[in-house]
């Protein structure tokens, strides 16, 4: 499959997340006390982000760590596991990273004792039941344009991950296609899609998924 050698690369992937470190000392700020903030910086934050994702969406056992099917794990679990391997976490770290997440990546628990990855897995153990939803009428995939000639042909595919990822918006689009190389935007024509039978999703920060984006609902901006 064409743009394999990304795919192959997936488990890395969330190393290219894009935190908006400038804003998130102020995020800090905000959320602890002032006694805390001194004991957390934003490369810490950062490494524990990237560590989330990995551990969350893509390798919870390389921990020894169990996802329930809604892709739940128990925090107490996850700071064990991540200790024996030696990425040293807390409650407040974990807090302040869901909290100050530019994309809302993560969420926990009502009761606080879950943390989970909203969208983005590709674990097999995970089968998080999104609610389905009407999408608007576009939607927007940001991508490298070195992909271009392998989607022409196959359409988008989810690759390693569950769904397709699309924005409601070309910016984050941009953003998103930046990752892997020079950015295109494709726009989707996801109302017509799912008019014709084609199941949308919206994860909990707004991140729209889907299973299979065919060409013909393909267009380049
Ligand atoms: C491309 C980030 C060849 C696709 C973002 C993309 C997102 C094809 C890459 C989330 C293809 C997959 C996911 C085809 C698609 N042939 N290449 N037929 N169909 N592709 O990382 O959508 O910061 O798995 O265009 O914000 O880039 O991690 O998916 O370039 O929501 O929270 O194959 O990751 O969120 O790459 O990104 P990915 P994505 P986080």
């Amino acid at each position: 499959m064409p743009g394999i050698d990304h795919h192959q690369g997936l488990l890395w992937k969330s190393l290219t997340e894009r935190d908006d470190f400038e804003t998130l000392d102020k995020a800090i700020s905000c959320t602890l006390p002032k006694v805390r903030v001194t004991t957390m910086n934003s490369k810490q934050l950062n490494e524990a982000s990237k560590f989330l994702s990995y551990v969350l969406r893509h390798e919870p056992q390389s921990i020894g760590l169990q996802l329930d099917t809604e892709g739940w794990a128990k925090i107490d679990s996850l700071i064990a596991g991540a200790a024996k391997e030696g990425h040293i976490l807390n409650r407040e770290l974990l807090l302040v990273v869901v909290s100050s997440s530019d994309k809302k990546r993560f969420a926990i628990s009502n009761d606080a004792q879950y943390i989970r990855a909203v969208q983005g897995h590709s674990t097999e153990s995970v089968n998080l039941q999104y609610i389905e939803k009407e999408p608007p009428e576009f939607l927007y995939h940001g991508t490298a344009t070195r992909f271009l000639e392998s989607i022409q042909q196959q359409g988008l595919i989810a690759g390693a991950r569950h769904h397709v990822h699309l924005s409601q918006d070309m910016a984050t689009a941009v953003t998103v296609g930046q990752r892997y190389g020079k950015p295109v935007v494709l726009k989707v024509e996801a109302l017509r899609m799912h008019q014709q039978g084609f199941n949308f999703f919206q994860a909990e920060n707004d991140v729209w998924l889907t299973g299979h984006v065919p060409i013909f609902f393909i267009h380049q901006e």
